[in-house]
């Protein structure tokens, strides 16, 4: 094995113009791995903490010149010149750090490295990064993920639009169909909602995840909007091929157990807002529902998955005999900020089943290692994961890797537009046509979501 020469790290900036961390780790071998961290906006106060500068003079306080220092001078002293393992490796940075929250080093100095790691440690075992993934987690068969296209954004990714923050698009299909062609569906049906805005005079501004930001005059109205769209997208898509997946990220419009939709001229107690989930849910073909309320409104979280969550290992959607989605019934609810990448956060979720999915985002946690025991955690409780990006990215493909290589069977990394987005799934593209080369089973039979 070889040893680890270097690490460098530098500030440079993401797809917001905010800066983040890049590192590059080398080993003896002559291979090496260079990573950027990605950076949340509607960030849940479970996750382990970004560090920034602070220093008025520089990007509004958010330089992250201290974390890219940490790298440069403590992570790389404890790590060059030893042969380490992933575990191991990730082990010396919590033990440096430790802080419960990684504030000392920071979780974007940590990720960093940890990833720089991975990448620079498969290369020199010769593996993909899909392959090293699986193998720390241990997963005997990795599988090609569903995208959720996130199409319409709002909340704090888009101003003076929805209070839902998420409306996604989940091509799934009765007959199994594969990664490129959930692409296909996707981004036709992204181009349709485009020339629908184009129609209509509404401005095609875009949110932070590469959605639609357009002024709609209500939340509600922007899922009728992506319901026309899937209605006349050129591709053989339908309501029946194509669910819908929202996320509310509900902490930042509630407040002292109150929340308020803006958009709607409402302030909802937790039991009205579910009722006003359960009506769309009769009216739309909704599948999954991201944290629908606030991380620590852990009463109401129990209440709804108990209403409307499918239940751990069962499929996603329900099927009458002609294997047509039912509409109203159960679905996934989706921990993001209630969970935040967080083992402990996750226990509490499964012993008071306060939902059955979980977001998987490395930056909330700050290590390759913690990670992947969070999704092995979920997976054996019988939750389902979606591995995800955060508003604020970079040219980084890693998560479409870690995707696989967990087995997931979704991933949202955002609109299929934008770069920064693209590039996760462009990747996923390639690891398909890499299935089909090393005779991986193919991904569609494996996910076992079919409607
Ligand atoms: C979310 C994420 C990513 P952010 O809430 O799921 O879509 O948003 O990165 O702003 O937390
Ligand atoms: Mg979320």
């Amino acid at each position: 094995m070889a040893t680890i020469q270097r690490i460098q790290a530098r500030e440079i900036l993401d797809s917001r113009g905010e800066p983040t961390v890049e590192a590059v780790l080398s080993l003896s071998d002559g291979t090496n791995g260079v990573s950027s961290v990605p950076s949340g906006a509607s960030t849940g106060q479970f996750e382990a903490l970004e560090l920034r500068d602070d220093d008025p003079t520089r990007y509004n306080g958010k330089g992250v010149l201290k974390a890219v220092a940490n790298i440069n001078e403590k992570i790389a002293k404890i790590i060059s010149g030893l042969e380490l393992e992933q575990k191991n490796f990730d082990q010396l940075l919590i033990e440096e750090d430790g802080t419960e929250n990684k504030s000392r080093l920071g979780a974007n100095a940590m990720l960093a490295s940890s990833l720089a790691f991975a990448k620079a440690n498969a290369q020199s075992r010769q593996q993909k990064l899909w392959q090293y993934f699986a193998e720390l987690a241990g997963i005997g068969k990795p599988t090609i993920p569903t995208p959720m296209f996130n199409i319409l954004n709002g909340g704090r990714h888009a101003a003076n639009s929805t209070d839902i923050q998420e409306f996604m698009i989940v091509p799934l299909d009765s007959e199994t169909i594969s990664f490129a062609e959930k692409m296909r569906r996707g981004t036709e049906i992204y181009q349709a909602l485009k020339k629908i805005l184009v129609e209509r005079n509404l401005p095609l501004t875009l949110g932070d995840e590469g959605g639609f930001a357009s002024p709609l005059t209500t939340n509600e109205a922007a899922i009728e909007i992506i319901m026309e769209a899937i209605g006349s997208a050129s591709a053989k898509v339908t309501t029946d091929e194509t669910k819908i997946a929202l996320d509310a990220a509900a902490g930042e419009f509630e407040r002292d157990g109150k929340y308020f939709l803006k958009k709607d001229n409402q302030q909802l107690s937790a039991a009205e807002l579910i009722s006003l989930y359960e009506d769309w849910l009769a009216k739309y073909p909704i599948m999954s529902l991201e944290d629908p309320l606030a991380e620590d409104d852990l009463e109401n979280w129990k209440i709804i998955t108990e209403k409307l969550g499918l239940n751990p290992r069962e499929r996603v959607g329900r099927t009458n005999s002609r294997n047509e989605f039912v509409l109203g019934k159960k679905i996934m609810l989706v921990g993001d900020d209630l969970f935040a990448t967080n083992t402990k956060r996750l226990k509490l979720g499964i012993e008071q089943k306060l939902a059955n999915a979980i977001i998987i985002k490395p930056n909330q946690i700050g290590t390759i290692t913690e990670t992947i025991e969070t999704a092995k955690m979920a997976e054996r409780a019988g939750f389902k994961i979606i591995v995800s990006h955060r508003s604020g990215e970079t040219l980084d493909a890693s998560i479409a890797h870690l995707a696989v290589g967990l087995a997931s069977p979704f991933i949202k990394a955002g609109a299929p537009a934008q770069p920064e987005r693209m590039v996760k799934y462009n990747e996923l593209l390639k690891i398909e046509e890499e299935f089909v080369k090393f005779q991986i089973p193919s991904s569609k039979s494996q996910t076992n979501f079919k409607i």
